[in-house]
């Protein structure tokens, strides 16, 4: 009897099966399209402990129990369908878990579903892309706790580990709790790739660095407290020659970035919340922006240009820009899980989701070991300002950097949504109370005061 099946060979299927295979795990693997299956086994499997199911009550069959089912297909109606597949061969106590990425709500749904049938549904999150699912992915299952309890030992093996030797991953709470905390994950990606990008645009069009400079730049901001992966991978990607051509590979890349809609519903998800995510939703609308490539060729010549002279700041200036704008998104990201623990109350912790950040993952990075510490779900903004000497200096490198992109008429909407987020909070009055005036004025909504108790109007007609 095998330990574990997992169904959906595609790219990360078929590196999750290695992954456990490596780790001493006897598998089943089952692909809807028999061929994918078997150039599976003739290629990359071969010589391992793994055995093809040609149907699904087979591959169910080969497990023992409790049967333990990861699904590695496409998010969406594919899951549903493997499930009526499953059902009426699984028995309660089963487990089944669903690594792609779906929708939360959709994973909730499901897991009401499944609760009804005694077998267990988990939605996990999986991030690291192929190579992660091969080397060490980060795992964030949610869903009923048993599930959690016996599938643990598999999901610490195959996990990536961090520094200390800590496996990333760990139980994220109850119901669509896994899918939400992978969701958050891609929206802040969404954030940090954004500012990395406007980053680079500023050193570029701004500062007039060369291609190599620019990747010196990201090299040298790789350190320290400061370091990441998005900072890493981007300074190997600057620095990549385009080898049909004799330039940059980044330069033969047409400027349109689309998405696989993870950003869009962390926006949507935060705005029903009524969560603000600035730097994640101006991510999402940049690429919008991009997208629109023909109108932005076509008006690129009309529109005026700006010109306005200032000091260009150094390029350590726009290092330590990003690093905050960087801070600040992670910020409205764990803003938002917060939020989502006040609503649904599914167990989500802070520390133990940047715990499982830390490795394996598209956005770990090094200060998510001061997070895992520093965190207060109460107070989170003292993430941000537990060092006040450092944060005087990177919140006046932020407002330089805005600077010069609107005075160079860079766009630069993550950063600047980022500078504003930060001004917000260190505002102690807003002019919102304006915004009250002229609801109550048009629509006689009231307004509070802070001086007493109650509701007012104004006297706006005589
Ligand atoms: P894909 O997202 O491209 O899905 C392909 C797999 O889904 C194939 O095995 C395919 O079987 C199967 N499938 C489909 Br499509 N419809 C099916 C159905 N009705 N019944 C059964 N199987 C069906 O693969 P992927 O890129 O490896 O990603 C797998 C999951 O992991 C996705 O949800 C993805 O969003 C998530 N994810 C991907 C990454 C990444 O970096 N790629 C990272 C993290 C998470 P077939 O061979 O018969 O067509």
């Amino acid at each position: 009897m095998n330990d574990i099946a997992l169904i959906g060979l595609a790219v990360m299927g078929q590196n999750l099966v290695l992954n456990m295979a490596r780790n001493g795990l006897a598998v089943t693997v089952y692909n809807r399209t028999r061929e994918r299956t078997e150039a599976f086994l003739g290629g990359p499997a071969k010589g391992q402990s793994i055995t093809p199911a040609w149907d699904v009550p087979s591959c169910v069959a080969a497990l023992s129990r409790p049967r333990k089912i990861i699904l590695m297909v496409k998010a969406g109606t594919a899951v549903d369908q493997l499930l009526d597949e499953l059902l009426p061969v699984l028995e309660p106590g089963d487990i089944v878990v669903d690594g792609g990425n779906s929708h939360f709500e959709d994973t909730v749904r499901r897991t009401r579903r499944l609760r009804e049938t005694g077998v267990f549904f988990a939605g996990m999150g999986v991030s690291g892309g192929e190579e992660g699912a091969l080397l060490g992915p980060s795992l964030m299952p949610g869903g009923p706790l048993p599930a959690w309890e016996q599938m643990r030992h598999i999901l610490e093996k195959i996990a990536a580990r961090s520094a200390d030797g800590d496996p990333c991953a760990d139980y994220m709470g109850a119901d669509g709790a896994g899918h939400f905390v992978k969701m958050v994950h891609n929206g802040i990606e969404y954030a940090v790739m954004q500012l990395i990008a406007e980053t680079w645009d500023l050193l570029r069009r701004g500062l007039n660095l060369s291609p190599g400079q620019t990747a010196d730049c990201f090299a040298a901001w790789n350190k320290g407290a400061a370091s990441s992966y998005l900072l890493e991978i981007t300074a190997n990607i600057l620095r990549t020659k385009d080898l049909s051509g004799d330039g940059f590979m980044v330069d033969a890349i047409l400027d349109t970035a689309q998405g696989k809609g993870t950003g869009l519903w962390t926006s949507q998800s935060a705005l029903n919340l009524g969560v603000p995510v600035p730097a994640i939703t101006a991510a999402v609308e940049a690429r919008m922006l991009s997208m629109r490539r023909e109108e932005r060729q076509r008006y690129a010549p009309l529109l005026p240009a700006a010109d306005v002279s200032l000091d260009i700041p150094a390029p350590e200036t726009l290092g330590k820009a990003l690093f905050l704008a960087t801070r600040l998104a992670y910020l409205q990201g764990f803003s938002l899980l917060m939020a989502a623990e006040r609503t649904w109350n599914w167990g989500l912790d802070p520390a133990r989701i940047a715990r499982v950040w830390r490795a394996g993952c598209i956005i770990r990075a090094a200060f998510l070991d001061d997070l895992v510490r520093t965190f207060a779900p109460e107070a989170p903004l003292s993430f941000i300002a537990s060092a006040p000497e450092d944060l005087a200096d990177a919140q006046l490198a932020l407002r330089r950097v805005t600077t010069l992109a609107a005075a160079a008429g860079i766009p630069a909407p993550g950063l600047g949504a980022s500078l504003a987020y930060y001004d917000a909070f260190r505002s102690a009055r807003l002019p919102a109370s304006l915004v009250q005036a002229q609801r109550d004025y048009f629509g006689a909504h009231g307004f509070e005061r802070p001086d007493r108790p109650g509701v007012f109007h104004g006297p706006w007609k005589g």
